[in-house]
């Protein structure tokens, strides 16, 4: 069975980490009310879904994809780039450990968990305002033995890797080439996102389905016409804190 771990939100959430989008008056009672939509989204896709509580100090705790990387063999307690959101990765690090074998970055390296797409044995590293060449090398250096390859890839105009290309299955991605080099990713299939809808390259893929925000209609069907099983959880109040599907769980296959 999968798990998956999740936080709920923080009462200080709209004091978050902005980057790329504009401040904008968040509802923390509708954002609870979408996060626990989600929650129920991966019981449904039946995850065994561990829900730590909030931390009350932490504005940005609830994205907790990016305090962890999360492999078969080990799990990797990142530093995440923004001072702010360092401390989140203590209690991660203390619900993961009956899980998993877990190791830890150091200083200097830091990366946060949605700069990291692992397709296979190779494991791209966005190379964004969070995460930095230290990480990638120390990545290389913990993780060689497991067999696996660490690259740093450069990206514009979004927050992390993920905002711009996530797997959908073992052989195929989701991408906006606006924000990342389409050219990176040859030996896969492609599926780009509709123009209009710049932030929907970013999905969940549980099972045999793929978690994805209801606004971008024009992809889904895209995705729905391809023959994904789409599964809609509406995270428009995450967004304004620059938040999608994939940070909002650390999944353990
Ligand atoms: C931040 O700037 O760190 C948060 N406001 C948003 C983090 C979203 N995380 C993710 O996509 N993995």
């Amino acid at each position: 069975m999968t798990v998956a771990i999740t936080r709920e939100i923080s009462p200080r959430f709209a004091e978050c980490e902005l980057t790329h989008i504009e401040r904008t008056p968040i509802d923390l009672e509708r954002a609870r009310i979408q996060h626990r939509g989600y929650v129920n989204a991966l019981r449904e896709l039946r995850c065994d879904v561990i829900e730590l509580p909030a931390e009350p100090d932490l504005p940005d705790s609830v994205f907790v994809e990016d305090t962890a990387i999360i492999l078969p063999e080990v799990a990797v307690i990142t530093r995440p780039g923004a001072d702010s959101r360092k401390p989140e990765t203590t209690s991660i690090a203390q619900a993961l450990a009956p899980l998993v074998k877990i190791i830890h970055m150091r200083e200097p390296a830091t990366v946060d968990g949605g700069d990291v797409l692992v397709l296979g044995n190779r494991i791209y590293v966005g190379l964004s305002t969070r995460s930095n060449q230290e990480a990638i090398d120390q990545l290389n250096e913990m993780l060689g033995k497991y067999g696996y390859s660490v690259l740093g890839i450069e990206l514009h105009d979004c927050l992390h890797l993920k905002s711009a290309v996530t797997r959908l299955d073992d052989q195929t991605l989701l991408i906006n080439e606006n924000w990342i080099d389409a050219n990176c990713f040859k030996n896969f299939d492609l599926i780009h996102i509709d123009p209009s809808e710049p932030y929907a390259a970013n999905c969940l893929p549980i099972g045999e389905s793929i978690l994805f925000p209801p606004a971008f209609s024009k992809t889904c069907e895209k995705l729905e016409k391809r023959g994904y099983n789409v599964v809609t959880v509406d995270v428009s109040e995450l967004a304004k804190a620059e938040g999608a599907v994939t940070c909002c769980s650390l999944i353990i296959p």
